[in-house]
């Protein structure tokens, strides 16, 4: 089957749902707020990630079928942590440049939050410069200022590998961003990656944006990290992306 008949089976079966993957704080640890990545359950394969339905993230209507599915169910398992009692921080959406076409975004983000009684503040959405670069950058820097003004969080994903990164930060209403794996992972070794780690942690600061590592695998990686200034971290070092009951069980010895 085409990649895009999979992920349409995958909607259609209600097989589609994120994995959590915790960000944390390198000063000390503790648990600040979680990534949702895509997984879909595949029948006889088991849980699959979403390269292999990437296609259908370039697909209008399904990459808005699959974006639905993420953001009703990070909604549904963020009350249920609530309700717990549990402090689960911001979690993290990805979104494509396709959710960016759609015209009804803000309301297909918005109306879940509110169905389920989950304040915009504890969603944090993720778009990487492909979103920034389209030709209607007007509307998508009002829509973000929507998002933006209702206390939901925006997050440059993948930062430093796009282009005219810097003039998206004038542009367009960013509080994190997350420095794109590929310079974390020689930062410790690659006095170049070292060097445009730092220049980013040092831009982040003065814009007073906040600042986090992706793919931090090693411990010697997270504290030379944390000692060129980053405050937070992600990656295999502090954990791989989990199912929600997980979370639950982590949240509860923390
Ligand atoms: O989880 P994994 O490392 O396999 O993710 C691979 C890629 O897929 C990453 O670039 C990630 O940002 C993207 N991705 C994961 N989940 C989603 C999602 O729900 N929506 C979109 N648009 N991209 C996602
Ligand atoms: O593009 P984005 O940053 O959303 O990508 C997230 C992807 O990175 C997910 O597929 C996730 O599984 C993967 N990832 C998360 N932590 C690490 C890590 O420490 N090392 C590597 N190689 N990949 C990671
Ligand atoms: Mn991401
Ligand atoms: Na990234």
């Amino acid at each position: 089957a085409s990649m895009l008949n999979v992920a349409r089976i995958a909607v259609r079966d209600d097989l589609v749902m994120p994995y959590y993957q915790p960000k944390i704080a390198l000063s000390d640890g503790r648990v600040v707020g979680f990534e949702a990545l895509l997984r879909w359950r595949h029948e006889a394969l088991g849980v699959q990630g979403p390269d292999t339905i990437a296609a259908a993230f370039d697909d209008l209507r399904l990459a808005a079928a699959l974006s639905d599915r993420m953001i009703d169910s990070v909604a549904r398992d963020l009350r249920c942590w609530l309700d717990q009692g549990f402090d689960p921080g911001r979690v993290a959406i990805n979104l494509s440049p396709a959710d960016f076409r759609h015209d009804r975004l803000v309301e297909r983000v918005l109306e879940p939050l509110k169905r389920h009684g989950v304040p915009p503040a504890r969603i944090e959405l993720e778009i990487t410069e492909t979103v920034l670069l389209g030709r209607d950058t007007d509307k998508v820097a009002a829509t973000l200022a929507v998002f933006h003004d209702q206390g939901v969080t925006i997050a440059l994903d993948d930062f430093g590998t796009g282009y005219a990164s810097l003039t998206h930060l004038k542009m367009f209403p960013v509080d994190v961003i997350k420095i794109d794996r590929s310079f974390v992972a020689r930062v410790c070794e690659q006095p170049h990656d070292a060097a445009i780690v730092e220049a980013i942690i040092g831009l982040a600061h003065r814009l007073q944006l906040e600042i986090v590592a992706e793919g931090v695998e090693r411990e010697a990686q997270a504290e030379y990290l944390a000692a060129l200034g980053c405050t937070y971290g992600q990656g295999y070092l502090f954990g791989r992306a989990v199912p929600a009951d997980a979370i639950a069980k982590l949240l509860s010895w923390s």
